[in-house]
């Protein structure tokens, strides 16, 4: 069976437990759960990590690559508007990357309307919630 990689970077573990008027109410572990139930539905599996180090991060990327999986959905968080490391890995590795972001970061503070991941992956999604992930692995799913 296919496997997609949902890859979320720095503080997003702390989901459902500070500023759920930005991020919601429900957890990370919720956000698996939910992304397992949409991965059976799709026929796929998913991998699914968090990390808050960003070299943890290229390196389950290129885990991935090395492994088969097939495409991935990251939301690389404060890493997004930083990470040349990230961007280059992303790059680096082939795979199509929808790059996902929970809130709308254009409604946001201007630091955050740039992303330097976004130029190397297939497409962005912002601003739908947890939504967004299930929207992103169904396109690659479809594709
Ligand atoms: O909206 C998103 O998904 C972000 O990627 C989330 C990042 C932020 O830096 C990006 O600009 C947009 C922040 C993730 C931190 O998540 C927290 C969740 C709950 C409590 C505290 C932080």
């Amino acid at each position: 069976m296919k496997t997609i990689g949902i890859l979320n970077g720095p503080n997003l573990d702390r989901l459902g437990k500070r500023e759920p008027e930005v991020y919601g109410s429900e957890t990370l572990a919720d956000l698996e759960e939910r992304l397992k139930a949409k991965a059976t539905d799709l026929d796929y599996e998913i991998a699914f990590f968090q990390s808050n180090h960003e070299g943890e991060l290229i390196d389950k990327l290129a885990e991935w690559v090395d492994s088969g999986v097939s495409a991935v959905v990251l939301n690389g968080a404060g890493l997004t508007h930083t990470s040349v490391a990230l961007r280059d890995a992303i790059a680096a590795s082939d795979l199509p990357v929808v790059e996902v972001h929970i809130s709308h970061i254009y409604q946001r503070e201007p630091f955050r309307h740039t992303s330097l991941t976004a130029p190397v992956c297939k497409g962005v999604i912002s601003g739908l919630g947890f939504y967004g992930y299930e929207a992103a692995m169904e396109f690659l799913a479809k594709r």
